[in-house]
């Protein structure tokens, strides 16, 4: 099948796919991010469409206070009964599953199963209609990820999906083949046996995918000879970190396989600024065991352009707040056209920031935007999370432009007198030569003078990357109020994948 990666840009990492009819759906995870739990939509696995979030109103999600890379990890979709289903696990508030007739929603509040000790859920039923949740046995201390985990493989209970219940003790189904963190199981049954397919090697360059199949969906299991089946590891491929993955059949009986995987850059493959993107590969049936092709990364989109100009009643569902919803933090009926902050004596180096922006979605970009700072100080920002971002500022007499990178920060600063700014963020390619200085991309920071660009400082994109962030996502751009009411007219992004 004639397939384009990546097939969701942006940090969407963990996906799993659901086929009803000639839909496809998919869900990724989204950490501290709200909404939380994106539902994209696809009728050719090419193009895809963000049709709504799962958690869009309190109470789905309990992130308001979670550490950063934790919340919202690594949903299972699936259709099942006359409704969609997603199980999820929240870290620090368990498992869970919403259920949706319409995947772009209103989907269900949270149903827990209290019990389940454990991460990346997945749900099966039987033919007789036994629901079967199979997971990952990490038994994370008090919701905390401090090095305080122990592992127990492959778990499975049966469950009663509508109210929580477990109706057993955890089985263990399957360590693997040995390599550290089994995790992600998806549960399939096709032809005579069940599969079970499961990540291993931890989700950095070592990901792997391996399955093993049983005639039983409780066991035991026979890991396939060829595992592990899909992985990037120790080869020079542009896409790295393959694993976590997820099958489809397509209407004609075709297979494909839907994992995650990094758009690494620079002379040694390092530096990922998407973090975890979304992508897909086929496999053929060989011996009763799939057969994977590698992920192959095609030739770069051309450029996309969008702008907001803030006329609608309601921000698109792409846009995203940190540890709380938009709409709490923004208003688009206190100064109709303009998307109005109000600062509340925060940063992007806090927890909770003033902050509405967007997954960013391409190797280089230009975001851009005029705002008016008359009765506030607020901007753009780029951020990785609140150790690792840039910021660019305006209000109470200047335009200050800052990189903070956990304890060092660098702060230009101009006088600026006005109301009205145009402030910017642009990303290029690194340029210059030689490995040592060859990172992702520059990312240079301004505002602009009439048409000019006014750059007030630039710096090497690798320090904003999911590798030096150790994050399990990638980068977000937005629009940032500190202080006293910031009004945005509009924002513009342009962004184009790199060579390779
Ligand atoms: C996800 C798990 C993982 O639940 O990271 O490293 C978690 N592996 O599969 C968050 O992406």
């Amino acid at each position: 099948m004639e397939l384009h990666n990546p097939v969701l840009s942006g940090f969407n990492p963990d996906p799993s796919i659901v086929r009803v009819g000639s839909d496809y759906f998919l869900a990724t995870s989204s950490f501290e991010y709200l909404p939380g739990i994106p539902i994209y939509r696809s009728q050719d696995l090419r193009s895809w469409q963000l049709i709504g979030n799962v958690a869009t109103r309190p109470g789905q999600l309990d992130v308001a206070g979670v550490a950063t890379g934790l919340g919202a990890w690594a949903p299972t979709l699936r259709f099942h009964d006359g409704r969609f289903w997603l199980v999820i696990t929240v870290v620090g508030q368990g498992c869970v599953v919403f259920t949706a007739a319409d995947p772009a929603g209103p989907w269900s509040d949270p149903v827990q199963f209290q019990e389940v000790q454990g991460i990346d859920p997945d749900l099966t039923w039987d033919e007789d209609g036994t629901c079967y949740l199979t997971f990952s046995g990490l038994m994370v201390a008090s919701g905390e990820i401090s090095g305080g985990y122990q592992h127990m493989g492959i778990q499975q209970v049966r469950v009663d999906p509508y109210t929580g219940e477990v109706l057993e003790q955890p089985r263990s189904l399957w360590f693997g083949t040995g390599l550290m963190f089994p995790e992600a199981p998806h549960l399939y049954r096709i032809g005579a046996y069940w599969y079970l397919m499961i990540a291993e090697g931890g989700t950095e360059r070592g990901h792997c995918v391996s399955i093993a199949r049983s005639s039983s969906p409780m066991g035991p299991f026979e890991g396939c000879p060829r595992n592990p089946v899909l992985s990037a590891r120790s080869t020079n491929r542009p896409i790295q970190n393959t694993g976590h993955g997820d099958l489809v059949q397509t209407p004609q009986g075709e297979w494909v396989m839907i994992c995650l995987g990094m758009r690494t850059r620079s002379g040694t493959r390092a530096f990922s600024p998407m973090g975890r993107e979304t992508f897909a590969t086929n496999l053929a049936w060989e011996d009763g065991w799939p057969v994977v092709d590698p992920v192959i990364l095609s030739d770069p989109a051309p450029q996309w352009t969008e702008r907001d100009d803030f006329d609608g009643a309601a921000l698109a569902p792409s846009w995203l707040g940190i540890r709380r919803f938009p709409h709490e933090v923004s208003s688009l009926t206190a100064r109709p056209g303009w998307l109005t902050l109000e600062g509340e004596g925060t940063t992007m180096a806090d927890l909770r920031p003033v902050f509405v922006g967007q997954r960013q979605r391409h190797e280089h970009v230009l975001i851009t935007t005029r705002a008016d700072v008359f009765e506030g100080v607020g901007g753009l920002a780029l951020r990785i999370d609140e150790h690792q971002f840039v910021d660019v500022v305006a209000g109470a007499g200047v335009i200050s432009a800052r990189v903070h990178l956990h304890e060092l920060a660098i702060t230009e600063q101009v006088p600026f007198d006005g109301d009205i700014v145009t402030l910017f963020i642009r990303t290029t390619e690194p340029g210059s030569s030689g490995m040592a200085s060859y990172g992702p991309d520059k990312v240079i920071v301004g505002y602009l003078e009439g048409e000019r660009e006014v750059e007030l400082f630039r710096f090497d994109g690798r320090y904003l990357c999911a590798e030096t962030g150790e994050s399990f996502v990638g980068r977000a751009f937005g629009l940032v109020a500190n202080e006293g009411t910031v009004a945005f007219d509009y924002l513009s992004y342009e962004g184009v994948d790199g060579s390779r």
